[in-house]
């Protein structure tokens, strides 16, 4: 059974003190960094978080906004025209969390993977042997709903429906730094902290149900050694 939006992480901890420090490691001259492969972000000394790596490939029909809502969640424009994206584009992604219960700081290194249409159909033999852990569904475009077109309700029924988590986002250009360099970074992140939050709070929870699952099946295993090692 899985536990309300917002109890395992928290969701407004980018806007705390402590927060922004984490922050500023993704941040750069008040815009979004970009990561290459192999950068880390800079992080408070003191403490520095355990980082855990995913890989999220972002894949559905042309046009539907896959590379618009990686550019979102990086900080980056969005393309205002269509254009097919060449080949895999892979894109960095680090997202501090802070859990509710511990207060623990997570660094999460999400690496997106958009692939292009063509790239798709080339490679359409390589999905069914990528093994996919979590499968989620994106629904965009909520800049262009109005509140009342699709409801929370209406949301949560489909995730039941079909048993697939439901992250939603509006991918449409944040505020632009006064001196006109670009998009503000820290505007964006809070922007995109409700969908990065909550991927992060599904990833952590699906790895803690796995784990418990692995602690009980380990711990009947060695109920049954022993009790082998009884009769023998
Ligand atoms: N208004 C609005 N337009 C979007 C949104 N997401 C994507 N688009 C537009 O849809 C078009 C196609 O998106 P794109 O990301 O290139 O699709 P892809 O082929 O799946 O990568 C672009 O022109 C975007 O501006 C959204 O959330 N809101
Ligand atoms: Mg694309």
């Amino acid at each position: 059974m899985s536990r309300p939006r917002g109890s395992i992480v928290q969701f407004n901890w980018q806007d705390s003190p402590e927060g922004r420090e984490y922050f500023a490691g993704i941040l750069r001259r008040n815009r979004r960094k970009i990561f290459g492969l192999l950068e880390i972000p800079s992080l408070p000394m003191q403490s520095p978080p355990d980082i855990i790596n995913y890989k999220i490939v972002l894949y559905g029909k042309p046009g539907i906004g896959k590379t618009s809502t990686i550019a979102k969640l990086s900080g980056q424009e969005i393309p205002l025209t269509h254009i097919e994206t060449p080949g895999i584009q892979t894109t960095v992604i680090y997202w501090p969390v802070k859990l509710m219960s511990s207060s623990r700081v997570l660094m999460f290194r999400f690496q997106f993977w958009d692939c292009g249409d063509h790239a798709m159909k080339k490679y359409d033999h390589l999905l069914p042997v990528i093994e996919l852990k979590y499968q989620y569904y994106i629904t965009n475009r909520f800049d262009q709903f109005l509140h009342s077109d699709i409801t929370e309700q209406e949301l949560r029924e489909f995730e039941e429906q079909w048993s697939v988590p439901v992250l939603k986002i509006a991918n449409k250009d944040g505020p632009r730094l006064s001196d006109g360099r670009g998009l503000d970074g820290r505007a964006g992140i809070l922007d995109v902290a409700p969908f990065l939050n909550t991927l992060a709070e599904l990833l952590w929870q699906h790895e803690q149900t796995l784990a418990s699952r692995q602690v009980s099946r380990n711990s009947s295993n060695s109920s049954r050694n022993s009790a082998d090692r009884r009769i023998r």
